[in-house]
Order: C-alpha cells, then sequence, then structure tokens
C-alpha cells in the first residue's frame, strides 16, 4: 500500500476515502510562480498517455497554489486528494515540487518504470498530507574528480535525488586525480588535468595486490560549460541547488600537473593515479591566487548556487616549509608557521567567493586555523569541527565521515561486496545518525543547516556502482533530514515498500536479503 511506504515520511498524513484517478483529460492549474511544479509533474507522467494539459483553475482537477507566509517553513505544502480533485498549496515552488514528488509516490510502483503497462491505473489514494522538512540542507556529495561520471548520469543523479526530496547537490569537480570542470581562461586544466595515464589497481592499503600497482587504462573527462548549465537547469526544474567545489590549496595536483607555475617545485608532475592526498599542493604567490580568483570567476557564472565550496582539506605542509616563496609569506605576513599559512590563503580565496556575492564553505580543518568570515563549514572530521564552527556563529554542514561517508562497506561481510574504501556504515547506522551534536547547546542549533552523504569514489568506478553505494542508504538519509520522528523499524517497512519504486527507476540499489 504506498501510503504506508512514503520516503521521506510526512509529517502528518491521513488517509481519506477514495482515489483519484488519472485519465486523459486531467487538466492542471498552476497560479503564476507555481507553473514549474506544474511542468515537474508533466515530466513525471512523461511516461504515461496522459499530457496534463493546462487549465483554467475552475475547469482543472489539480490546482497548485502559492500561499505567502514568511513565517512558515519555505519549503512546506498541503496537498490534498479527494476523488475529484487534487490540490497543492505550498509557500514557495520547491514546496510546490515536493507536493508533486509525494503525489508521485502515492502512485502504482509501475508509474516509475519508464515502460509502464498500457492498462496501468494512474491512481492514487486520496489522502490529506501538511508537510514539511526539519533541515535544509539535505545534500549528496558526488566526488566526480577520482572517476569521471558522464554529464547523462548526472541528469539522472538529480532525479534519483530530488524524488527522496533531497535539496542539495555537492559536486567535487576538482581533485589530485582529476580535474572536471571547462575553464575557458585556463584550458590546460581540462586538456591535460582531466586525464590521467592509469588507476591504482585494488585497494590502497591490500598488501596482497601491492599499494602502487597501477592499471595502464587512461581514465578522464571533463564536463563542458554548456554540459554544467545543462546539469544546473535541470536540477533547478527538480528543486535542486548544484553546489559546485573546487578544493585548494591542497588536492591540486591535476591543477598543477596542467600549469606548473601553481607548484612549489620544478619537479613536472603528472595527474595522480593513485589514492590519498599528494603532497604537492598550490603555491602561496600572487599570481596563484589571481589564478583562483578567476576560476572562481568562471564557477559563479556556472553555478547560481549561493553556497560555493573552496576545500581547504587535507593539505600537506610538507613543500611549504621548504619554499623560500613559503617562508618569505610567513615572515612579510608575521604568521607563526605552515598551518596558519593555510588559514590565509584559504581566507584569501574566500574573499573572492564573498566579493561574488556568494558563500564560501570550506572543510573543517580551517576551524583550526582560521574561519574566513561568512564561511560555511562542512563537518567531516566528526561533529568537533561543526560544534565550534557553530559556537563561533558560522552555518554548519554535518557530514561526519563515520555516519555519512558511503564509500565504507554496507555489509559487515566485505567479502561478498564490491570492493570499498573500508569500514562499515550499514543502513542502520545512516539511519541511527542524528544530526544534531548532543553537546552543542540549543541556542547554535539554527546554525545547523542539515546534512549530506557523500560518494567519494576512489573504488567507484560507474554510475552504477555510485548507485549501488548510495541506495538505499540515501532514502535513510532523505527520511532523517526530513522527519524529525524516528523509528528503524517503521523505516524499514516504509522501505520495504518503496524498493518497488527504486526497481521502477531501474536503480541499482543494495538489495539486503532481510530487509526486516
Ligand atoms: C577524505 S573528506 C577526503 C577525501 C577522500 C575521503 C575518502 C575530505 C574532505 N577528504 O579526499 O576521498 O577521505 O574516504
Amino acid at each position: 500500500m504506498t501510503l504506508n511506504s512514503l520516503i521521506p515520511a510526512p509529517v502528518s498524513c491521513s488517509r481519506l476515502p477514495g482515489e483519484f484517478v488519472f485519465d486523459e483529460h486531467t487538466a492542471v492549474h498552476a497560479v503564476p510562480g507555481a507553473e514549474p511544479a506544474a511542468d515537474l509533474l508533466r515530466d513525471l507522467f512523461a511516461s504515461s498517455r496522459y499530457r496534463l494539459p493546462p487549465a483554467p483553475e475552475g475547469a482543472a482537477d489539480i490546482t497548485i497554489r502559492l500561499h505567502i507566509d514568511p513565517g512558515a517553513n519555505p519549503e512546506s505544502y498541503s496537498l490534498h486528494v479527494t476523488p475529484e480533485r487534487v490540490r497543492i498549496v505550498a509557500v514557495t515552488v520547491r514546496g510546490a515540487m515536493h507536493a508533486v514528488q509525494t503525489l508521485r509516490q502515492l502512485l502504482p510502483d509501475a508509474a516509475f518504470r519508464p515502460d509502464p503497462p498500457d492498462d496501468l491505473r494512474w491512481q492514487a489514494p486520496c489522502v490529506l498530507i501538511n508537510d514539511a522538512p526539519r533541515s535544509s540542507w539535505r545534500g549528496a556529495m558526488l566526488d566526480v574528480a577520482r572517476h569521471f561520471m558522464p554529464a547523462g548520469f548526472l541528469l539522472r543523479f538529480v532525479d534519483l535525488l530530488a524524488s527522496h526530496k533531497f535539496s542539495t547537490l555537492h559536486l567535487h569537480l576538482t581533485d589530485d586525480q582529476g580535474w572536471r570542470l571547462e575553464i575557458a581562461k585556463y584550458p590546460l586544466l581540462t586538456e591535460t588535468g582531466a586525464w590521467r595515464a592509469g588507476t591504482m589497481i585494488g585497494h590502497k592499503d591490500d598488501q596482497r595486490v601491492g599499494h602502487g600497482r597501477h592499471d595502464e587504462v587512461p581514465h578522464g573527462g571533463y564536463y563542458t560549460a554548456a554540459q554544467i548549465r545543462e546539469i544546473v537547469t535541470h536540477a533547478a526544474t527538480r528543486g535542486i541547488t548544484v553546489v559546485p567545489e573546487i578544493d585548494m590549496p591542497g588536492h591540486m595536483q591535476a591543477a598543477i600537473a596542467a600549469y606548473p607555475w601553481l607548484g612549489n617545485t620544478e619537479r613536472r608532475l603528472s595527474v595522480a593515479t593513485g589514492w590519498g592526498p599528494s603532497e604537492h599542493v598550490l603555491n602561496v604567490t600572487d599570481r596563484t591566487l589571481a589564478f583562483c580568483r578567476d576560476v572562481l570567476e568562471e564557477v559563479v557564472t556556472l553555478f547560481p548556487s549561493r553556497c560555493v565550496h573552496i576545500g581547504g582539506d587535507e593539505c600537506s605542509t610538507a613543500e611549504w616549509r621548504s619554499s623560500a616563496p613559503a617562508q618569505a609569506r610567513i615572515s612579510e605576513l608575521g604568521l607563526s608557521d605552515e598551518n596558519a599559512l593555510r588559514g590565509w590563503f584559504i581566507s584569501r580565496v574566500a574573499e573572492f567567493v564573498v566579493a561574488q556575492g556568494r558563500r564560501p564553505v570550506v572543510w573543517d580543518e580551517m576551524v583550526d586555523v582560521g574561519l574566513p568570515d561568512e564561511a560555511m563549514v562542512m563537518s567531516w572530521r566528526g561533529e568537533r569541527g561543526g560544534v565550534t564552527a557553530a559556537r563561533l556563529g558560522h552555518d554548519v554542514i554535518m557530514a561526519p565521515s563515520t555516519h555519512t561517508y558511503f564509500d565504507q562497506y554496507q555489509s559487515s561481510d566485505p567479502s561478498t561486496e564490491p570492493l570499498a574504501a573500508g569500514g562499515l556504515l550499514d543502513l542502520a547506522a545512516v539511519y541511527g545518525y542524528e544530526p544534531i551534536p548532543i553537546e552543542l547547546e540549543p541556542r547554535y542549533h539554527h546554525r545547523l543547516l542539515g546534512s549530506q552523504f557523500q560518494i567519494w569514489t576512489e573504488y567507484i568506478r560507474t554510475p552504477s556502482q555510485v548507485e549501488y553505494m548510495s541506495f538505499p542508504r540515501a532514502c535513510a538519509v532523505a527520511d532523517v533530514l526530513w522527519n524529525p520522528r524516528h523509528d528503524l523499524g517503521d523505516f524499514k517497512r516504509r522501505l520495504a515498500g518503496h524498493l518497488g519504486r527504486l526497481r521502477g527507476l531501474g536503480i541499482n540499489y543494495r538489495s539486503d536479503d532481510d530487509p526486516a
């Protein structure tokens, strides 16, 4: 029964008698500003025979209205289904899109298939749902640097996230092993930086394979500006914001391979073929800072997102210790050491983002070396960085590796699973994660915007494997970030029904023989 398998679970939901049945006459009215929600509904009905044409309010079976209320949760909506009509009222078009996604989940599973049977009855049980998310940042991070994922898959991934009411797709676009974003001013970033000669075989710590053995299969790819525009536009039609990340000043070996003057040594580098952070990081010259500014200027023209992630994680200071220009910078600025230099560098880069009218996001290492003003913090090394940042007045996204790193195994028996980074993060552990740290005083809770799961792709080579590592754990994240009520048993029962939708969508999810 579809109503008992909604994911995420709506905050309030009551069953009413009867069903609403769609047919070729079903018409939709959306008030100005809500049309994108009607378009989304039509898109989701693309595999039906029903076009859902627009109609004036009085003649429409489905109405989508907006109710301006500055005090209300901007993503809230109500969905009222009766045998005669469907009424959606939301505060913003995003809320109306959530209502449309809920309405879709009320349909039979076969409606999720690209080729539903001709005799399928497109019907929804009558309900009254009042709903709103508890967290605004309901995110997924996809690392397209370690393994490139084709643009077409990103469109699909956006759809899968939207059907679970996620709000944010964070794209990790650059790393030591590949630069994936076309930048007009620096063409070598993709001509050279998007390609590597091979990839480490097996697990980096696996002695049997031997750390350091590589295949000799070139790997690479990048997104053109036109593809990024298509992805960002498509995401907007689903209510999803795409947040770009350019990781600096570490994780930059691919850029240094493309433009050696960004580096600290004379050595010619190639794009990294193995895993683990490189010790080759950006130098701290004015020319390199100008490069960072130029890149970010292009990034903000491609991504309308208010937030721009500038990295800041795992930056080795080894090269700076023996670099004359870096040491000169340290004395000229009166800094205590190389760590302070890291803070100084990222603060300059953050200023470029702020100058563009955007908000910088950084990984939590920056909490230790000086947080740039206005920076949002992504807490990955546990929750401590996020707690400190919230107390200092920064907005925080919880992404602790312990509970949100989906490159870990989903089963305690890794021998039955595809090779992964290590560790164990099963569905129950993901569902059990409460993204409000207990030690954080309630007066800072408004700083916690939400959480996100991360798909780091060292060991995830294909879109199909991204799906395997994402689902069904993403369903748990979606549920936890939406509805404050949590009950693992209830979630698992709903998930058992929801899997029919995932099958309809053709998702290569990990199936558990014993879901209950
Ligand atoms: C740490 S999290 C990283 C990534 C790796 C990941 C592997 C973070 C900010 N840095 O570069 O891919 O661990 O689990």
